[in-house]
C-alpha cells in the first residue's frame, strides 16, 4: 500500500466516524453548534463583520449571484454581500409567483415535464470575461440546457432533451467566448436514446457522451453543435479552458471501471481503481472534424469518434473519482478535486501539450489515450477530506471545498518560483458542496468573498420540520485570514453559483416598450378589448390596467375551446398584474408592457371568477370579472 492509499483509507475512515457521528442525533446537536460557533466570527468582531454585509435599505449591492436552484428547477437571484434574496427566475419548473409555465409560450417550452435539476449556471464570456449578456443552466434530469437573458431575468430558451445523452451533470461550462456551452452524460446508457440493452452488456452497449451545444452570438440561440462518443464512465464536472487553454475542454470522470453490476451497488463497483480520469478536449480541433464531415449522424446528431480519429481526446489519471476540475484564470493549471483522495492535483497544461505531441501514453483506455501521470502532474496539495471544488481570488490564492470535512481550505497558487502550498482552513456549517468566488470563472477573479453552498444546515436556524434548507455562508477572503461573516438559507439545491458586478448587467428593462410588443394579440386601450367567436373556439383580447380587466364578462359553452390573449398595459414599472381563474388551472402574471396567451378547453360549467391576483392598487380588490360557461344543452 503506498503513502497515498493509505492517508485514502485514513481519510475514508475517519469519513465515516465523521458521517457516523452526524447521523447519530441528537448526542451531537450541542457539538455541531459548537461547530458553528468555531467557524463563526468572534464577538470583537460581530460590529465590524456586521457593517461589512450590512446594505442600507435602499442601497444596492456591489454583486449579484445566480445560485442554482437544484432539483426546484429554479434560480435564485442574491445580492452581495447583503445575502438577500431578491428573485427567484423559474426555468425548467412552473412557477405561480410569476405565472411561468402557465402561458401557452412558457408551457410550450417546458415541454410537458414539470420539473429540472439545475446545477451550473454559466455567464457568458467574452474574450473571458463576463459581458452580463445572458446566463445558461443545466438540467442534470432530462439533458436540457436553458439560457435566461439578463436583460429582464427571464427564461428565454429551453434546449434539449439532448439526443443520445442521459443526465447532464458536467454542463453548462462555456467556453470562454461563448461559443459553445457543454452537455455530458452522467448515466451512460445504449445510444440511440429508446435502445434496450441489459447491463450485464454495459462495456459494450453503454456509451458516454460530450455534446457541444453552439451559441449564436448575435442573440445566444443555442442548437446542437455536434457530439463526440465516449467509453461508458460516469462523466462529472467540467470547466472550460481560457486564453492558452483557450481551445480545450476538461470533464472529470468516475466510473473508469465501467462496470454496472445489478445487485452491486455502484458506489463499491467505481471506487475500485486508484484514479479516473480527467478527460481533456480539443474542442476546437473536433469541431474542424465535424466540418471535414468526420462524423456519423446518429438521433440527428454528428456524432465523433475519438478512437476512429485519435488526436482530440485525451485522458489525464487523476485520483480517485475526481469531483470538480477548475481551469485557473490564466488558463494554465487544470486542478481535479480528489473527492475521496484529501488532495488537490495541480496539472500542468504546458505539460500536457508536450506528452500529447510526445505520444506519452501509458496505455489506451476503451481507445483513449491515457497520458502518463507523472508527465503532466505538477503538485498535490494535502488540503483535507472531500475536496469537491476550487475556485480563485485575485491575489493568487485558491479556495477548495472540503466536502467531507466541512471546511474550505485556501491555498497558495504556485508556479514560477511560488511555493505550492496550504495558509490557512475554515470551518463550514455543513458539508460544503460547491464554493463561489467573485468572478471566479473569468481570467480576472476579483477577490472580496467567496461564497459556500453548503448542503446541510443542521442546527443553524429556527426548527421548521423535517425538510430543512440548505446554508449558504459568506466568507471574507480580503485578508490573510478567511473570516465567517454570515449566513443565508438558500432551498434546494445551491450547487454552484456565479457571482458577477453589478455594473457588468447593463440595459436591464424595467417596463418592456410598447413600441416592442410584436404580439399581433396586443391590445393597448380597454375599449378595445373584445370577445369574438369562431366556430367552437372564443377569443379573448384582453387588457390589464389598475383598476381592470376588460373585457370583465366572457361567456362561452361548455367544451368551447377558450383562448385568451392578456396585456397589461401599465407602463410603470414593479406594475404587476395578476391573471388567474377561479376553478381552471390558469394563473398569469404579464410584466408591464407584455402580452401572455392562455388556451384552454372550458370544461367545467358554471361561473368561474377571474381576478387580479397581484395586489396593485387600492383597488385591486375590484380588479375581477366573470367566466360564464353555459352547461351542454
Ligand atoms: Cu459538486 Cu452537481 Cu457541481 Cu453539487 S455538483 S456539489
Ligand atoms: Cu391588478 Cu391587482
Amino acid at each position: 500500500m503506498n503513502w497515498k492509499r493509505m492517508i485514502f483509507f485514513v481519510g475514508l475512515g475517519i469519513a465515516a466516524l465523521a458521517m457516523i457521528g452526524l447521523t447519530s442525533d441528537p448526542a451531537c446537536a450541542q457539538q455541531r453548534r459548537e461547530r458553528v460557533k468555531e467557524g463563526a466570527p468572534a464577538k470583537a468582531d460581530i460590529g465590524e463583520n456586521a457593517l461589512k454585509v450590512y446594505v442600507p435599505p435602499g442601497d444596492l449591492d456591489e454583486y449579484y449571484a445566480f445560485l442554482s436552484g437544484g432539483h426546484s428547477g429554479q434560480l435564485y437571484v442574491f445580492g452581495l454581500p447583503s445575502m438577500r434574496h431578491i428573485r427567484t427566475i423559474p426555468v425548467f419548473t412552473p412557477y405561480p409567483a410569476t405565472g411561468y409555465g402557465y402561458d401557452d409560450e412558457s408551457k410550450k417550452m417546458l415541454g410537458g415535464l414539470t420539473w429540472g435539476d439545475t446545477h451550473h449556471p454559466g455567464l457568458s464570456e467574452t474574450k473571458g470575461e463576463y459581458d452580463g449578456r445572458w446566463l445558461f443552466i443545466n438540467d442534470n434530469a432530462h439533458g436540457r440546457v436553458a439560457r435566461i437573458d439578463l436583460r429582464d431575468f427571464k427564461t428565454k430558451q429551453i434546449f434539449g432533451p439532448i439526443p443520445n445523452l442521459a443526465g447532464n451533470h458536467a454542463s453548462v461550462y462555456l467556453t470562454w467566448n461563448t461559443e459553445y456551452l457543454f452537455g455530458a452524460t452522467r448515466f451512460s446508457i445504449p445510444i440511440p436514446k429508446g435502445t434496450a440493452a441489459d447491463v450485464k452488456d454495459y462495456k459494450e452497449k453503454y456509451k458516454g457522451v460530450i455534446s457541444a451545444i453552439a451559441v449564436d452570438p448575435k442573440d445566444g440561440t443555442m442548437s446542437l453543435g455536434w457530439q463526440i462518443v465516449m467509453p461508458p464512465w460516469n462523466y462529472d464536472v467540467a470547466d472550460a479552458g481560457k486564453l492558452v487553454s483557450g481551445d480545450w475542454w476538461f470533464v472529470t470522470t468516475y466510473n473508469t471501471e465501467a462496470e454496472f453490476i445489478d445487485g452491486k451497488p455502484l458506489e463499491i463497483t467505481a471506487s475500485q481503481r486508484d484514479k479516473d480520469y480527467i478527460i481533456a478536449v480539443n474542442w476546437k480541433g473536433v469541431e474542424g472534424e465535424i466540418k471535414k464531415g468526420n462524423f456519423t449522424e446518429i438521433d440527428g446528431a454528428k456524432v465523433f469518434d475519438p478512437v476512429k480519429t485519435p488526436g482530440f481526446v485525451f485522458a489525464v489519471p487523476c485520483a480517485k473519482s475526481p469531483h470538480g476540475v477548475d481551469v485557473s484564470p490564466d488558463g494554465k493549471w487544470f486542478i481535479g478535486n480528489g473527492k475521496l483522495s484529501p488532495t488537490v492535483s495541480i496539472f500542468s497544461f504546458e505539460k500536457l501539450q508536450k506528452a500529447i505531441q510526445e505520444k506519452n501514453f501509458a496505455q489506451h483506455d476503451m481507445g483513449i489515450p491515457v497520458v502518463k501521470f507523472e508527465a503532466v502532474t505538477e503538485a498535490d496539495i494535502p488540503v483535507g477530506l472531500g475536496p469537491l471544488h476550487t475556485v480563485f481570488d485575485d491575489k493568487g490564492f485558491a479556495y477548495t471545498s472540503l466536502f467531507v470535512e466541512s471546511a474550505v481550505a485556501k491555498w497558495q497558487w504556485g508556479g514560477g518560483g511560488r511555493e505550492w502550498k496550504m495558509v490557512d482552513k475554515i470551518p463550514i456549517q455543513y458539508n460544503i458542496g460547491h464554493i463561489a468566488s467573485c468572478e471566479g470563472d473569468t481570467v480576472s477573479p476579483k477577490g472580496k468573498w467567496v461564497f459556500a453552498l453548503n448542503k446541510l444546515s443542521k442546527g443553524t436556524h429556527l426548527p421548521v420540520g423535517p425538510d430543512q434548507p440548505e446554508s449558504g455562508q459568506l466568507i471574507d477572503i480580503s485578508g490573510p485570514k478567511m473570516k465567517l461573516i454570515a449566513q443565508a438559507f438558500p432551498e434546494p439545491e445551491p450547487h454552484y453559483a456565479q457571482i458577477i458586478k453589478t455594473d457588468k448587467i447593463k440595459n436591464v428593462i424595467e417596463v418592456y416598450a410598447k413600441a416592442e410588443n410584436k404580439n399581433p394579440n396586443a391590445v393597448w386601450d380597454p375599449k378595445d378589448a373584445k370577445v369574438v367567436r369562431e366556430g367552437n373556439t372564443v377569443k379573448v383580447w384582453m387588457t390589464q390596467i389598475r383598476s381592470s380587466l376588460m373585457p370583465n364578462v366572457v361567456r362561452c359553452n361548455e367544451g368551447d375551446k377558450v383562448i385568451m390573449h392578456v396585456t397589461n398595459i401599465e407602463e410603470m414599472r414593479d406594475e404587476l398584474h395578476g391573471f388567474g381563474i377561479c376553478g381552471y388551472d390558469i394563473n398569469g402574471v404579464p410584466s408591464p408592457g407584455e402580452t401572455l396567451s392562455y388556451e384552454f378547453i372550458a370544461d367545467k360549467p358554471g361561473v368561474w371568477p377571474y381576478y387580479c391576483t397581484n395586489f396593485c392598487s387600492a383597488l385591486h380588490q375590484e380588479m375581477q370579472g366573470y367566466l360564464i360557461v353555459n352547461p351542454k344543452k
